[in-house]
């Protein structure tokens, strides 16, 4: 893991990076509460070890500035500081830092708690990464959709550039559950969502379970001739993976039904005419009879 080490007494630097290097950390230092600031910015460390009486800059304002950064404010700070009254520390405890330590400190105390702030931050970051993918297809999830969809389609409003969504749903789906049980629906969605993430070539491109047996494709930058082109290749590429039905009237293998929605977004219009324009298209793909996209 990567600490920062921010002191502007050299020393202490020493004292508290020789403990950090024995534990098998990558430690970087600095001086002063701005160096502090930029070192953050361009290491991303995992955890900051931050002195408050500092020349300029000192540590709770330092703090503040961390906090007001959003790529900066998840980064957990423990003080650690000779200031030991009770307002000291409250005050840094109340300004976000998660731990405060006083010197003159106990080293094997000071291990065990970077080392348990360690562990809470990549705890934390695992469970943020869970919570961006569906359970069991292990595809980007509903929530992850709605927030990149969200920003690119505030990229594509800010530059002018096209963006489309594709909306997919399984045709027949229940019937198939009917025929061979729930437990081969899942593994057939499962299937599916290998296909779809396959099918995703160019940088930014996502796809996504929707919910059900409905998925989702965002596609920043495409043209309408190469978003046909897609669709066609991922309606073919799950109609020959040829998965037995048994219950479709569009065909014995598996298939999907696609509905696109393509545009350059300026106001007034919002994200979810997107949505709807291609739930839209989606249904129209199933009014022709199944198996087949529509744009
Ligand atoms: P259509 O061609 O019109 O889309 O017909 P359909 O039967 O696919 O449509 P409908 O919306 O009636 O049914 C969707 C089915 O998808 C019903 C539901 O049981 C099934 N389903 C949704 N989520 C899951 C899942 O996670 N696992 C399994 N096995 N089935 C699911
Ligand atoms: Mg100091
Ligand atoms: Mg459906
Ligand atoms: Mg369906």
């Amino acid at each position: 893991m990567r600490l920062l080490i921010v002191d502007d007494i050299p020393d202490n630097i020493r004292v508290l990076s020789q403990m950090m290097l024995c534990d098998g950390h990558e430690v970087s230092v600095a001086t002063s509460g701005r160096q502090a600031l930029k070192i953050a910015a361009a290491s991303a460390p995992d955890l900051i070890l931050l002195d408050i009486m500092m020349p300029g800059m000192d540590g709770y304002q330092t703090l503040q500035a961390l906090r007001a950064d959003p790529d900066l404010a998840d980064i957990p700070v423990i003080f650690v500081t000779a200031l030991s009254e009770t307002e000291d520390e409250t005050h840094g405890l109340e300004l976000g830092a998660v731990d405060y330590i006083t010197k003159p400190f106990k080293e094997a105390v000071v291990r065990r708690r970077v080392q348990t702030h360690l562990e809470l931050k990549h705890q934390r970051a695992q469970l943020a990464q869970l919570a961006q993918l569906d359970g069991l297809t292990g595809l980007p999830n509903r929530r992850a959709f709605d927030r990149q969809f969200d920003l690119e389609w505030r990229r594509a409003l800010r530059l002018g550039n096209a963006l489309a969504i594709v909306m997919i749903d399984v045709d027949h789906f229940k019937g198939f559950n009917d025929t061979h049980g729930h437990l081969s629906g899942d593994d057939c969605l499962r299937r599916l969502a290998q296909i779809l993430g396959r099918g995703m070539r160019r940088a930014g491109e996502l796809a996504a379970r929707y919910g059900g047996e409905e998925f989702v494709c965002l596609l920043p930058g495409i043209e309408a001739a190469g978003l046909s082109q897609l669709m066609e290749q991922l309606r073919v590429s799950v109609e020959s993976e040829h998965l037995p039905h048994g219950a479709s009237s569009a065909s014995p293998w598996v298939t999907i039904s696609l509905g696109a929605a393509l545009c350059r977004p300026r106001p007034p219009m919002v994200a979810s005419d997107l949505i709807a324009a291609a739930d839209a298209q989606l249904y129209e793909a199933k009014r022709r009879g199944r198996n087949q996209a529509c744009l």
